[in-house]
């Protein structure tokens, strides 16, 4: 079974096929997405990592035992199993074909027409509509053949659907209103029924269909413009501008927009990250330094240190504790699975890094588990809450941005007072 950790940026679509496929497979996979393990731009231009992903690009995988391997279809090829694969050379040869029809086919257009609505590329009417009609095409050839079958290739999820829904995500979430996606209901349907399986719910969190078809936001591009400039845009600049000439003249582009206007969405990432509103910015400052405390409880022994520190330390009116309990228990079969649900739940809030901590722990063994937590949280409210999640405190969610995927199935929030009462 393979081991091993996949470096990239959090919230990236390509990394989610591997961490869907390691969630069917049960390949333990550890995902380094933020500091001090990974920061995008930064670690992945140090010589270490171009030693062993020469291409300097994420998603990016190294097995425990020093296998490493890049581009993310490879990855999530390497961490599925068989039934994932293909077992036969036909099913293998049909997933093949909906990966590649992923990559050539969906992806394309679904960037041409999404990415302006995120503010992230400049609007392009002539580009749009056709990415439109590209769609429409990718749309109807996927509504004809899920006509008769509930997955892509065979009766069960396989990589094919992993990855085709993968990079239908943002489509699914941004564009395809209901009068637009109303031709193609089993596309629809397939859509939901993967993305409703647990394991892709542990990567993907709840995925909200689109309500309203998002359009191109100019205040927002106007906004995102200065991080064009950024170090990384000017090399991948360079770089596009030393690709030879024939790529250019490739009769399609000539209707695209100029690429020295484009960003892709690793740039996106990049120049949205600071954008990001914080939720807490309206509370006044507090003398609980939390990366002090985090140092110490990674760096230095957790009873003897870590825990004085925190006590000594910790400000009551700044800060909150909480206890969370797993919703159902009853649904926790293998306990490598229900790690996974941990992890991948922690990876969606890493945007609370600064602000919360976290220690939430599997108790038990396979077919008889719980989960179970203790929160500390900047303010007195809880950091998220809403419709995905049910306990004594039901508010509109406070993170905001499509990078806040918020996981479900928590519940019985409940202030965790008798902690700090008893402390002398
Ligand atoms: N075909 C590759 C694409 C990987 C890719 O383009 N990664 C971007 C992030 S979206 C990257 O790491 N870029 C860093 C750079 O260009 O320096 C895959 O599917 O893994």
């Amino acid at each position: 079974m393979a081991a091993g950790t996949l470096y990239t940026y959090p919230e990236n679509w390509r990394a989610f096929k591997a961490q869907i496929a390691a969630q069917y497979s049960g390949a333990r996979l550890k995902v380094a997405s933020s500091p001090p393990a990974f920061t995008f731009g930064q670690t992945n231009r140090t010589p270490a990592f171009l030693n062993n992903f020469p291409l300097g690009k994420v998603p990016a995988y190294q097995g425990d035992d020093g296998f490493c391997l890049f581009e993310s279809n490879a990855i999530a090829h390497y961490l599925s199993n068989e039934a994932l694969r293909g077992a036969t050379p036909q099913a293998a040869a049909q997933v093949l074909q909906w990966v590649s029809f992923a990559d050539s086919e969906i992806i394309p257009p679904a960037s041409a027409w999404v990415f302006p609505t995120l503010g992230i590329m400049q609007f392009n009417k002539q580009a749009t509509e056709q990415a439109k009609e590209d769609i429409k095409k990718v749309l109807g050839l996927l509504n004809q053949h899920l006509n008769t079958r509930t997955f892509l290739v065979g009766e069960r999820v396989s990589l094919a659907d992993i990855t085709v829904a993968c990079s239908m995500v943002w489509l699914y979430k941004q564009v395809l209103e209901p009068s637009f996606r109303q031709p193609y209901p089993n596309v629809t349907r397939w859509f939901v029924t993967c993305v409703n399986q647990p394991q892709f719910k542990a990567v993907l969190g709840e995925v909200k269909l689109c309500e309203k078809m998002a359009q191109f936001d100019a205040k927002k591009f106007a906004e995102m413009q200065p991080k064009k400039e950024a170090p990384a845009k000017k090399e991948k600049a360079a770089k596009e501008a030393a690709k030879p000439q024939e790529k250019k003249e490739k009769k399609k582009e000539e209707k695209k927009p100029d690429p020295e206007e484009e960003m892709d969405d690793c740039d996106a990432v990049l120049a949205a990250e600071p954008k990001a509103k914080d939720p807490f910015a309206h509370l006044p400052k507090s003398s609980f330094v939390m990366d002090e405390f985090k140092r110490k409880y990674s760096n230095e022994d957790t009873l003897t240190v870590a825990l004085p520190h925190f006590w000594d330390n910790f400000d009551r009116e700044g800060y909150s504790i909480w206890y969370c309990v797993y919703k159902y228990p009853e649904e926790l079969t293998l306990t490598f699975k229900s790690c996974n649900l941990i992890t991948g739940m922690f990876q969606r809030l890493d945007k609370l890094r600064k602000n919360a901590f976290a220690s939430v722990i599997l108790f038990g063994t396979n077919n008889d588990s719980s989960i179970s937590g203790i929160w500390v949280f900047r303010g007195q409210d809880l950091a998220f809450t809403g419709h995905f999640w049910e306990g004594e405190i039901d508010r509109e969610m406070q993170c905001p941005g499509p990078l806040w995927a918020i996981p479900g199935k928590i519940k019985c929030w409940n202030r965790f007072q008798s902690m700090l009462d008893a402390q002398p």
